[in-house]
């Protein structure tokens, strides 16, 4: 016989001479499942319950694939009573339980399900056993309002600030995540209670562009995220711009190799006697956070930084003339707009000549 065929019966008497057929009786085999699981579908393990804010509960299992096509997941009150009811994916391994209260105490269940299973002929296994019930507690804390307008601003080659509105006021401070590239976010500072502003100087890289985000936390957790906003550090605008010099000492030190980004070229004044001066023209007006020098030697050279707009009137934006930095390689911060940018040589280590191998004039 086979598996749901239908079978008629009937049945006589005989004696050798007559017989007469009893009534025919149908009977058929009782169906199995159509699409039985292998075996009795086990019970989701390692099922946990933990509050991420005073609104949200994110729960978590482990489960092989049995034939499951999903898990329900029952949400139930102190009192054993189902309150919430949700049915997920066979291949879920976590879900989130949202719009709870602060303070609330709950229980959760799991099982899992097989709904290609002939439930009306079943043997019995279509649905796994529940769990065992986890329980939670949310935190008193309501999770504050997220913080809304965040900008970012690039303030120099190492800087970049950012404000936002704070729209919250039961906040312990804000967040702020940062990520190069669109990799991903690293929280890389929390502020104060109140804050509305933060200045990001954390081993930023001149030339490269950042994003941000934020949220505002406290006890009760974490609020959404502000918009993604992103800026680029002040990146090199003398590189390979035109040059002039008071003097060079040969083409192989002309005024180009100051500012050709190659740290094994410099440029070279022809006399040893000072002053002398070098400068680049950015091409344009430029908003300049600062310039960087890299001189031929350690040592004690003395000089101005100057800029102008019109390439005949200088404004020094950096007195070094009493220089007591003896460091190859020095940054001068300074903020203004200007086209021109020069280098005024005061003093040179002794038997020295003015020389240096990069400027550099950092801006947007
Ligand atoms: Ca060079």
């Amino acid at each position: 016989m086979v598996n749901g065929d239908d079978y008629e019966f009937r049945v006589s008497a005989y004696n050798g001479i007559n017989f007469q057929y009893s009534n025919i009786s149908t009977k058929w085999l009782k169906k199995s499942p159509l699409n039985p699981p292998p075996s009795a579908l086990p019970v989701p393990s390692n099922f946990t319950a933990s509050t991420v804010s005073s609104s949200r509960v994110n729960l978590s299992w482990s489960y092989d694939s049995y034939g499951q096509t999903g898990f329900t997941i029952t949400r139930i009150d102190y009192n054993n009573h189902t309150i919430a009811f949700f049915e997920v994916a066979g291949t879920a391994s976590s879900f989130q339980d949202t719009g709870l209260i602060p303070k609330g105490s709950y229980g959760y269940k799991i099982n899992a399900i097989n709904t290609n299973c002939d439930q009306s002929h079943s043997i019995g296994n279509c649905n796994s056993n529940y769990s065992s019930i986890v329980t939670v507690i949310t935190p008193t804390v309501a999770i504050p309002t997220a913080p809304y307008g965040l900008s970012a601003t690039a303030a120099s080659r190492s800087q970049i600030n950012l404000s936002w509105s704070d729209n919250s006021s039961n906040e312990t401070g804000f967040i702020i995540e940062r990520a190069v590239s669109g990799g991903s976010f690293v929280k890389i500072a929390t502020t104060l209670t109140n804050a509305t502003s933060y200045q990001d100087i954390s081993s930023l890289s001149s030339g490269t562009t950042y994003q941000y985000r934020i949220c505002a936390y406290n006890g009760g957790g974490n609020s959404a995220y502000s918009g993604t906003v992103s800026a680029t550090t002040h990146s090199n605008k003398a590189l390979n711009k035109t040059t002039s010099a008071s003097s060079t000492y040969s083409s192989s030190y002309a005024a180009s190799k100051g500012n050709d980004g190659d740290i094994t070229t410099r440029w070279c004044a022809s006399p040893t006697t000072i002053p002398q001066w070098w400068k680049v023209d950015l091409g344009s007006s430029r908003t300049i956070s600062g310039a960087e020098v890299m001189w031929q030697y350690s040592g004690l050279y003395k000089y101005r930084i100057e800029t102008s707009t019109n390439n005949s009137t200088w404004t020094t934006r950096a007195d070094l003339t009493n220089n007591t930095n003896t460091a190859q390689t020095q940054y001068q911060s300074f903020s203004t707009t200007a086209r021109y940018v020069r280098i005024y040589v005061t003093a040179v280590p002794s038997g020295c000549r003015a020389s240096l191998y990069e400027f550099r004039v950092f801006g947007q």
